[in-house]
């Protein structure tokens, strides 16, 4: 057995019975699909996944890749390798591409659900796989010359990088000093040092493709400070033939460092040095227009949600692998027999805190996979292009900082209880999880750090939309509460939901108090930044706690009816998880509230000698 224990009955829980995606399956873009091509791809990419993927995950991680600075390359291990092609080989880069350039024409929702299955087995297959997804965003920006190169891109496989960090410009990308100069034949050349660039260079591929940020200097363009002042450059690794694609000359952008990493060490992070080794680094300016920043953001947007699903199936695997551990491992008394030293030792199952802990992990596990999936469903609607598009957008924007902060915040801090589920033995490398903290640590740092994501959540997503999106989700909270379903029986569940739905309101209600009144005094903004993450949070347990609800009241209904042994168990896991969820964690948002409400600057007041 792999290490990667999935869970395709969850997946299909949320798609085919909380959110209905059948409903819109053989409909506009979906047409070709239907629920038994949905269960289908879930089925066939699970095999693969436990098996194939999973296989080469902690070879991977021992044997890491291999640098050479002579030629600027970096060489996978073969076990790697041998995964990754099991996943090209059955053409799964297809899944995330739309039909026009040869997808499968399923919804996002389930692109996503099937993409949870990769990014548990083994993550860094997934991000190798960036070519043909990069490739959709060249060619819905791209000249026609362009778009044609987006067409390679897919025919041949090739891999592709988002190149926006630099050593002094992380959180902020607008600090960002690599130049592109125009050349007289319409080409730019690029000049600077990009780092931690993922996939940056690898022998999985012919060619790659960068996509590059740059500030454009040529005659007539007009300089801009920060991030509207960059361009987005298409910086191949080899010039290449434009009509079959052959790869050509070398281009003069060269890795010139991999680094040493915690985790995630398969995936290759690399310093990429542009036209400074003799060789110019030849781009092409995406689209002919100045636009860099937004056009780099239809790749973040992408890149946010595969991060916080990757987070949320790492976790998802942990909880299976602490559950299966802890079903085994028999060691003390019951705690109602622990004065007799001849009870039977029973499995660690039986004891409270061990429940506690595994329950926790569940709540948090399935609770954001249903957060990913409904972020995923209003992709769904944008797809579908319906009348609702507009709003279908906000929300989903709104919920991108959620699935993505709060999935890799609550990851790796549940993975660390899944840990300790094993007791010493988590510590060991002979049991995954110890593999599966290094390799998540990442998810909350790149793609924009917790911080970030939760300004954007607070300024861009609430604030400057004016609440609108913010005040759909609220809507859909609100008609669960007050709709009567589950026949009574989630009532008290359903008043502390009522009361943490409160909380998040009063705690916002401070925030934008605090926003209003920074006019007058700046400084008051800084009460804001003390409880963005708090904020970001607390949205997060929110929802969980509302989509558990949800669950738990289309699992009341199913046990009204006739169900399987296997059924029955599940569908009373989740009315249990729900419980739970609300009565052990929700409470705790009021708390929250109340800190968020008497914020005062005296922490910003103490002079950074005293920290
Ligand atoms: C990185 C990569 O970390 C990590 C791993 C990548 C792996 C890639 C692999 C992907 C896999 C794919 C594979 C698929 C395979 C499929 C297989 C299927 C089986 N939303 O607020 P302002 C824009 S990369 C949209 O003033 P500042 C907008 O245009 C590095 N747009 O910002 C806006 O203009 P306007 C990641 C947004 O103060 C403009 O920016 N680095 C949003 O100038 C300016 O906005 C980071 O993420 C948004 N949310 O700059 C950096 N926000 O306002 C983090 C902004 O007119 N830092 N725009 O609309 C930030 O995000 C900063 O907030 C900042 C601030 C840079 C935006
Ligand atoms: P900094 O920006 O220096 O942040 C340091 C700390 O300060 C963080 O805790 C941050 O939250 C906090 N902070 C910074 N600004 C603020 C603020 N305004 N308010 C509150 N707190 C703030 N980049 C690419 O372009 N392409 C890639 O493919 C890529 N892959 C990566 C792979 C790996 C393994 C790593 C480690 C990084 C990768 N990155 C990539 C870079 C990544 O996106 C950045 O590391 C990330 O955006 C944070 O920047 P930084 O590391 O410079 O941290």
């Amino acid at each position: 057995m792999g290490h990667y224990k999935s869970n395709v009955r969850d997946l299909e829980f949320n798609l085919f019975e909380v959110f209905n995606v059948q409903d819109h399956l053989g409909t506009g873009p979906f047409e070709q699909s239907d629920e038994d091509t949905a269960r289908g791809v879930l089925a066939e990419l699970n095999n693969l996944a436990v098996g194939p993927l999973a296989e080469s995950f902690a070879d991977a991680d021992r044997n890491p890749p291999v640098f050479d600075a002579g030629t600027h390359s970096a060489t996978l291990p073969e076990s790697f390798k041998k995964s990754y092609r099991a996943v090209w080989d059955g053409e799964w880069y297809r899944l995330s591409l739309p039909v026009e350039l040869g997808g499968f024409g399923i919804p996002p929702s389930v692109q996503w659900a099937a993409s949870e299955l990769i990014l548990g087995a083994n993550p860094a297959i997934y991000m190798y796989l960036a070519g043909p997804s990069f490739a959709t965003v060249v060619h819905r920006n791209g000249t026609e010359r362009q778009k044609r190169w987006a067409e390679l891109m897919i025919e041949r496989g090739w891999g592709a990088t988002m190149v926006l960090t630099e050593p002094d410009a992380g959180s902020d990308v607008g600090a960002g000093r690599t130049r592109a100069v125009l050349q007289e034949d319409g080409s730019w050349h690029l000049d600077g040092v990009k780092r931690f660039i993922t996939s940056g260079d690898q022998d999985l591929t012919e060619n790659i493709m960068h996509l590059v940020l740059a500030r454009p200097e040529g005659p007539g363009i007009e300089a801009k400070p920060g991030t509207k002042g960059l361009s987005l450059f298409l910086v191949p690794k080899f010039h290449f033939d434009q009509e079959t694609g052959e790869p050509g000359e070398r281009n003069g952008a060269f890795v010139t460092n991999v680094e040493h990493k915690m985790g995630l060490k398969v995936s290759t992070t690399c310093e990429l040095t542009f036209g400074q080794h003799g060789v110019p680094a030849k781009g092409w300016l995406l689209g002919e227009v100045h636009d860099g920043i937004a056009q780099m953001f239809q790749v973040i947007e992408y890149a946010r949600m595969m991060v916080g699903t990757k987070a949320i199936a790492t976790l998802s695997t942990g909880y299976l692998n602490a559950l299966a551990y802890a079903k085994e491992r028999v060691q003390s008394a019951d705690l109602t027999r622990m004065t007799d030293k001849t009870a039977p030792r029973v499995a660690i199952t039986s004891h409270p805190d061990v429940r506690r802990s595994l329950m926790l992990q569940k709540a948090y596990t399935e609770g954001l996979r249903a957060v990913y999936l409904y972020a995923a469903t209003f992709q769904d609607r944008i797809a579908l292009g319906g009348e609702d598009r507009e709003l279908a957008e906000k929300v989903n924007d709104l919920l991108l900082p959620v699935v993505k902060g709060v999935g890799s915040e609550r990851a790796y801090e549940q993975l660390a209880q899944s840990l300790q589920t094993l007791g010493g033995s988590g510590f060991l490398q002979e049991y995954p999880i110890e593999q599966y903290i290094r390799d998540s640590k990442i998810d909350s740092l790149y793609e924009g750090t917790t911080a970030i994501q939760s300004l954007d959540f607070f300024f861009r997503k609430i604030v400057r939309d004016k609440g609108q999106a913010l005040g759909f989700v609220n809507g859909e909270i609100q008609a669960f509460l007050d709709n009567e379903g589950g026949n009574g029986r989630l009532k008290e569940e359903r008043a502390l939901l009522k009361q943490a739905l409160e909380d998040l309101q009063g705690m916002l209600g401070a925030m934008v108090g605090f926003l209003t009144v920074s006019q007058e005094d700046a400084r008051n903004l800084y009460k804001v930044g003390q409880n963005s993450v708090r904020l970001l949070m607390t949205a997060g347990d929110l929802l969980v706690g509302w989509l558990l609800l949800r669950q738990a009241e289309v699992a009341l209904g199913r046990l009204d009816g006739q169900v399987s042994a296997r059924d029955k168990a599940f569908y009373e896991g989740k009315v249990a998880v729900a419980s739970f969820f609300a009565k052990t964690v929700l409470p705790e948002l009021s708390a929250r509230r109340r800190i968020a409400e008497n914020t005062d600057n005296s922490l910003m007041d103490v002079d950074e000698a005293a920290f």
